[in-house]
């Protein structure tokens, strides 16, 4: 007898960031944070569970590689789940599987904690699988809180906002959902892998010392991206693609500098980067008639080098055709998939 299940879940991109804690066990932040859910097609983290009565012991592989089950945090979803389904069991007087040990198989199609929310599809995937192989209903986003904060956005799709909440435990710290995924119609993401080795500082260590030492920290969650995300509402509401650009780089930059304010500094972007960046607010520059600027696309960098590029399909051969210009491809490189060393997937 055995009860086997299989999901994916997306990564998710950040618009508005979280960065900073203010309960660590729990993962409760220190500001709401904004994100879009990309499409299953892409990156993704893949995830099957069995429970067995024939299991001798709990398991867990995770990219092929068999891992410790003893992570806490992977511990403090899975006792939260089998809580829920316990009750569940108890009020619908069906048999429990809770005393039956359980595998887990997971995999990434894309590089694990290379700054690029490996660790947000994954537990939303771990904890939307559990979920189903215990048959649990209702929002799982606090339980896959739990396991990285980020991963609470990827159990929803398409423009997703996660609120800090104001409890000490932590219910109200939930994801929801705020516009579907065709909001921006005909939107693409280009990912620009400068590097896809391991990050330097992790994000769950680079928070905590942000939080400890940068008083820009105090600035940023008390008072700008508190508007800021007041903002990119508004900018989402109306549809105001050009809106969600500024403010998309704007916290991007916003976030890099309280990294760059932590002592010691946490430095997530490279030259490649900042080479990308600024050719983006280049092919941006084009003044509409009452002077300001019409963002066409934007960047965002999360804990790592990579540059996320949210573009309207409509720009994308012209962008990709840029990004060729300025970094051309050395002669050993297979152009389909490298330009100078950065992967672009489209
Ligand atoms: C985000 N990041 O909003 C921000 C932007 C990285 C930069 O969420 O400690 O891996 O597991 O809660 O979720 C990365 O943080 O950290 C992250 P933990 P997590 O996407």
């Amino acid at each position: 007898m055995m009860k086997t299940v299989t999901c994916t879940a997306p990564v998710n991109i950040a618009v508005i960031k979280y960065w900073g804690k203010r309960d660590e066990t729990l993962i409760l932040p220190l500001n709401d944070s904004i994100s879009f859910t990309l499409s299953q097609d892409e990156m993704c983290a893949k995830t099957t569970i069995s429970i067995s009565p024939t299991f001798k012991e709990d398991k867990f592989w995770l990219n092929g590689k068999e891992e410790s089950l003893e992570n806490p945090r992977i511990q403090n979803c899975l006792k939260e789940v089998r809580r829920r389904a316990s009750k569940r069991k108890h009020e619908s007087g069906v048999e429990g599987t809770l005393n039956w040990h359980i595998h887990i198989c997971s995999k990434n199609n894309f590089p694990t904690a290379a700054g690029l929310a490996s660790s947000a599809a994954g537990y939303a995937c771990l904890v939307y699988a559990l979920g189903q192989v215990y048959g649990i209903e209702g929002d799982l986003s606090s339980v896959a809180r739990q396991g990285s904060g980020s991963a609470c956005r990827s159990i929803y799709g398409g423009l997703v906002q996660w609120y800090k909440g104001e409890e000490d435990d932590g219910t109200d710290s939930v994801a929801q959902s705020i516009a579907p995924p065709e909001h921006f119609p005909d939107l693409r993401v280009v990912i620009c892998v400068a590097n896809d080795g391991r990050k330097k500082t992790g994000s769950t260590i680079g928070m905590r010392r942000t939080v400890l030492t940068s008083r820009l920290m105090q600035y940023r969650i008390q008072e700008s991206v508190i508007s800021r995300t007041a903002a990119m509402k508004k900018a989402i509401k109306e549809k105001d693609w050009s809106k969600f650009c500024d403010l998309t780089m704007a916290d991007s930059n916003e976030m890099h500098a309280v990294c760059q304010d932590t002592s010691p500094p946490c430095v997530y972007m490279n030259d490649t980067s900042h080479t990308v960046a600024a050719l983006i607010h280049q092919y941006n520059d084009v003044k509409t008639t009452s002077g300001n600027v019409n963002h066409k696309v934007c960047y965002t960098f999360d804990a790592g080098p990579n540059a996320c590029l949210f573009v309207p399909g409509a720009v994308v051969g012209e962008l990709l055709g840029l990004l060729m210009r300025a970094f051309p491809p050395s002669p050993t490189q297979n152009t389909d998939t490298y330009i100078t060393g950065i992967p672009i997937q489209p």
